[in-house]
């Protein structure tokens, strides 16, 4: 745990915790490391590469759903929370795990997902085997419309009505994704009294905290067609904070595709009690299509892109605090959507790297971004396994879109994109697995893997151990204020952070040109170049000439 020497002045009104200095890593456990040839990662796969992980220097594990799980969505259906997938190991390794990450200094975050379940449930087998079932109310059930059809229009996010009718029972379920993923009851006490029972089952084993899934969506109404932002959405959330983590000093992070600059507020305001910060998607849904969504993405604004990040680094500047990342398991690569992959790959991931993690807020780094992993040229829809890109898939071409066209989407946005297995060498399957993976390696890990970059000074890898780094010394990366400069400039992202006097600056090209700038008289500065693409720059005059995707830091002390 960092200690800065931080003025009260300098932030006002914020309280110090651990994790406004620390990075997490995201770890898709099926697609990280295969201990055992079966071709799924697993989490002695996982203890296996802590030594990888503490050399980077995060502090923070977020581990994707590690429960048991016939894997319809990979594990974000589960059956029984309180025990692991037989493919990812056992409670004892898990155990081993947390143990094996605290030496470490390293803190495992689990993911929570408890909008929905399994339909294996053991709650919904019970659920649905009577109206009158002691487990009917955990799930969502209503009566079809007067024409036999779903209740309401309601939509799934994978296709399709998000109602199921059940034979049975003669009534429709809600599933707001798959249909084997059926929606808890969260107005139902008892549904609260079991998760919260099992949250802190699982805090008291050592973990650091939860990330939680689509918890934008438990205070729905479907009868009013309200999914997202439910009347009571912050009354459960603070109940779950006072019955379970509240009490501890953990991280937590809610996945809301729906956050606002106000509603973040209200998640991770100081004196609201409920979560440590939320993941907003508004820079990037910026991008999406109005009609076909990320499957037809336009080509990156940065003006707009900077207006969004700017916008979200003000709102959260006195009170919550941001999240910070450009990709994860559902997302296409980082490198792959906002850099350059044919011709400035290297330069390019490292200034993404860059701007990211120099801003106000806990960055996230998902798996392999550290090494600029890129999207997978899948060739045939036979090679994806994400159950929302074959959904997708089916629902497109009988619309009339052209096969071609659909794949043409998914290559740039699929979620398969980010579940290619990790590159950890030139071996077979990337030394991911001695078997046969579960979804194919991307044909590029002979030369883009971490064995070729750990020992590379000028590698990607070893830029982002410097940004972790450069968190943990520097307190103005952490506490500095954000303030914006030439926002209307449509190639160069400019920043400051200043604490204390302090001043760090931070210049970033997004352009696969070169790029002539003209700066202000207040960005004329000399200081210490922290970290850089190019040759390290540490004083700047009027004009600044940037080459393709060049970007640098340079910090500034007050003058003596
Ligand atoms: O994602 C929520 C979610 O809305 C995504 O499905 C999103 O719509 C889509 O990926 C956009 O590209 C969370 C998990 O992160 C995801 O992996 C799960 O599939 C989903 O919830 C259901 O649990």
């Amino acid at each position: 745990m960092p200690d800065f020497a931080l003025s009260p002045e300098a932030a006002p009104g914020i309280e110090r915790k651990w994790w406004h200095a620390a990075t997490v890593y995201q770890i898709y456990p099926r697609s990280f490391r295969d201990s055992d040839g079966d071709g799924i990662g697993d989490l002695p796969g996982i203890v296996d590469r802590l030594d990888y992980l503490q050399a980077l220097g995060v502090a923070v594990i977020w581990l994707s759903p590690i429960y048991a799980s016939p894997m319809d969505d990979n594990g974000y259906d589960i059956s029984d929370y309180q025990s692991i997938a037989r493919e990812f190991g056992t409670l004892a390794d898990f155990d081993r795990l947390v143990a094996q990450a605290r030496q470490r200094g390293i803190g495992i975050v689990l993911d929570l997902v408890v909008n929905h379940t399994s339909d294996e449930h053991q709650w919904f087998v019970e659920a649905r085997r009577s109206r009158n079932n002691d487990y009917r109310d955990f799930y969502i059930w209503r009566p079809p419309a007067a024409d036999g059809g779903p209740p309401n229009d309601l939509t799934s996010s994978f296709g399709g009505s998000a109602w199921t009718f059940d034979p049975t029972t003669q009534e429709y379920y809600l599933h707001l994704f798959s249909r084997r993923q059926p929606d808890l009851n969260w107005e139902n006490p008892r549904v609260r009294d079991e998760i919260y029972r099992m949250m802190n089952w699982w805090l008291d084993r050592g973990i650091a905290g939860f990330r939680m899934d689509v918890i934008d969506l438990i205070g729905k109404k479907v009868d009013d067609g309200i999914t997202t932002d439910g009347p009571h959405l912050h009354d459960y959330i603070q109940e779950m904070n006072r019955r379970t983590f509240g009490s501890r000093d953990v991280l937590t992070v809610g996945e809301a595709w729906s956050a606002t600059p106000g509603s973040a507020l209200l998640y991770s305001g100081r004196d609201r009690h409920e979560l440590s910060m939320v993941f907003q998607f508004e820079h990037v849904t910026q991008s999406w299509d109005e009609v076909h969504g990320k499957w037809r993405p336009k080509s990156i604004d940065l003006v707009k892109l900077k207006s969004v990040l700017g916008k979200w680094q003000h709102a959260l500047a006195e009170d919550g605090w941001n999240s910070l990342f450009w990709g994860n398991h559902d997302l296409p690569r980082a490198v792959s959507r906002y850099g350059n992959t044919s011709g400035y790959h290297v330069e390019s991931a490292k200034m993404l790297a860059t701007v990211l993690h120099l801003m106000k807020g806990t960055p996230f780094i998902y798996q392999g971004e550290e090494i600029g992993m890129t999207n997978v040229p899948f060739t045939s829809i036979e090679q994806y396994r994400d159950v929302e890109t074959l959904n997708m898939h089916r629902l497109h071409v009988e619309a009339g879109l052209s096969p071609e066209e659909f794949l043409r989407g998914a290559n740039q946005s699929g979620r398969d994109n980010a579940r290619t297995p990790m590159q950890w060498s030139a071996d077979p399957h990337a030394g991911f697995t001695t078997g046969s993976p579960w979804i194919e390696v991307n044909p590029n890990y002979p030369t883009l893997n971490t064995e070729s970059q750990i020992n590379d000074e000028k590698s990607i890898w070893s830029h982002y151990r410097k940004l972790i780094s450069l968190r943990k010394e520097h307190a103005v990366v952490v506490y500095g204020i954000f303030q914006s400069w030439l926002d209307q400039h449509p190639d160069v992202f400019v920043y400051t952070r200043t604490l204390d006097g302090q001043r760090l600056l931070v210049i970033a090209s997004f352009a696969s040109r070169d790029v002539s700038l003209t700066l202000p008289g207040e960005l004329q500065l000399s200081g210490r170049c922290l970290i850089s693409n190019y040759a390290p720059k540490d004083a700047l005059g009027e004009t600044l000439d940037l080459q393709p995707y060049e970007s640098f830091a340079v910090l500034c002390d007050p003058p003596a």
